[in-house]
């Protein structure tokens, strides 16, 4: 890894700003659906706190900061702006840009203004052509500074959150819509990176001379039967694979879109503006686990949750170690997940790779054995550019609320006081290690 190479870590808006009261998780919260009645709330305050906290990164030895912009917070209601939102922003890129920390900009992060969640959301089809007119405030304000962007982060587990796994608003069960919030991403993404592409404005900022690269951060799981020689578990797998995994890189390279499953998620119609050209220049890749298919009567994990076809998912085997999620440790996934991106010949970052680890007795390990699996996977040829963990900071874990601890740095929620983990330290050492290598 030389001098260039990214290391960095992640935080989506929602999850640290904090206040985020205009979006359809903040309703949904208020309403109960999180573990434990909790709601986002003040989250780690990173609205007032920015400034603190991309110092801590800086003294991590970071050097790029991936964040998201909230659409809610720039537009609360249709066509209503708020320009004091799209300033803090461009104040948060002004920190980055003076502790040089390059920064990568997700346009979507799971959250939607509450007045397009009530219109369907992504299910919608007119969601993409609103969405395309906060890109281009976005551009208008700060696009001259920013060299990465990730246009939509997991679309795939936004579809399956949303519209089939019943974890994310508006948690209302429906294949049909399922398949047609993936084709709306998609619309929504290719029209953000042609206005991305297409920004007129002069390049400033330390990164002015640095390519403007736009992809999507993808979420892969590492799918596997729970039974290996059990034929229909084998064959689940594989349509999972298909499904989660490859749709997005095919869909994003021009190939033929497949957002659908045979016998149970109708197929949404083709985006032909997207066929036969590639609207991405890398991928992200945000890798968390192993999961495995069983084709047992289990109804819990159901998936899709009420079907009667009996496929359910299961996140660890007795005995393998597991974060506090339960989510099995499975490094050697990670290589696998970079060499099936790999075969699309795109550059690389891995915009996501952490654990929930609250004593923090698993995260070292964690990141030297995913770590190797990237150095690896580089001296075999993948072009990887970059690294994140996931998270910054601990953070509000969507529904599972803030028992999980993903953070490099502690967050006591009571004082809003940060503590860097020993691990934080550990991986500073790491990456300094990786970079002389
Ligand atoms: O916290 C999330 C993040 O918002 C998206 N990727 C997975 C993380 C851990 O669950």
């Amino acid at each position: 890894m030389n001098s260039k190479f990214l290391w960095g870590a992640a935080t989506s808006s929602h999850q640290v700003e904090g206040q985020n009261i205009h979006n359809d998780w903040w309703a949904w919260e208020q309403e109960g659906n999180i573990e434990g009645g909790e709601t986002s709330g003040a989250a780690c305050d990173h609205w007032k706190l920015f400034k603190e906290d991309l110092r801590a990164a800086r003294d991590l030895g970071l050097n790029s900061y991936r964040f998201s912009i909230e659409w809610s917070r720039c537009e609360p209601a249709l066509g209503q702006w708020d320009s004091t939102a799209l300033e803090w922003y461009s104040d948060l890129i002004g920190e980055c840009e003076k502790l040089n920390l390059l920064p990568m900009a997700t346009l979507h992060h799971f959250t939607l203004p509450q007045w397009v969640a009530i219109q369907g959301g992504f299910a919608n089809e007119h969601t993409p052509g609103k969405f395309s007119h906060f890109v281009k405030k976005v551009l208008e304000k700060i696009g001259d500074r920013i060299p990465l962007w990730c246009t939509v982060n997991e679309p795939n587990t936004l579809a399956v959150g949303a519209y089939l796994g019943g974890y994310m608003p508006p948690a209302r069960y429906s294949p049909r819509n399922a398949s047609m919030a993936c084709r709306n991403l998609l619309r929504a993404h290719l029209q953000a990176y042609d206005l991305i592409h297409g920004f007129k404005g002069e390049r400033s900022g330390p990164w002015r001379n640095h390519p403007v690269q736009v992809g999507i951060a993808h979420n892969l799981i590492d799918f596997l039967p729970l039974r290996p020689w059990h034929p229909l578990e084998y064959f689940c797998t594989r349509i999972f694979r298909r499904f989660y995994n490859q749709s997005w890189p095919d869909a994003v390279t021009g190939k033929k879109q497949h957002f659908g499953v045979w016998g149970l998620l109708p197929y949404a119609p083709q985006v032909p503006q997207a066929r036969g050209r590639s609207t991405v220049d890398f991928f992200g890749i945000n890798y968390y686990t192993r999961v495995y298919v069983s084709c047992q009567l289990s109804r819990e994990n159901g998936f899709p949750a009420r079907s009667s076809f009996p496929l359910s998912v299961v996140f660890a085997r007795p005995g393998e170690e597991t974060s506090d999620l339960g989510w099995s440790i499975h490094p050697r996934g990670l290589g696998r997940m970079i060499r099936f991106l790999n075969r699309y010949q795109k550059p690389l970052y891995i915009t996501e790779n952490g654990i929930a680890d609250a004593s923090d007795t698993r995260r070292e390990k964690y990141l030297r054995d995913h770590l190797k699996e990237v150095a690896e996977e580089m001296k075999s040829g993948a072009d990887i550019r970059g690294y994140y963990y996931w998270s910054l900071l601990d953070n509000f874990e969507w529904v599972k609320g803030y028992g999980p601890r993903f953070g490099l740095l502690e967050v006591d929620y009571s004082t809003q006081k940060r503590t860097p983990r020993p691990s934080a330290r550990a991986f500073q050492a790491l990456t300094r290690e990786l970079t002389k290598s």
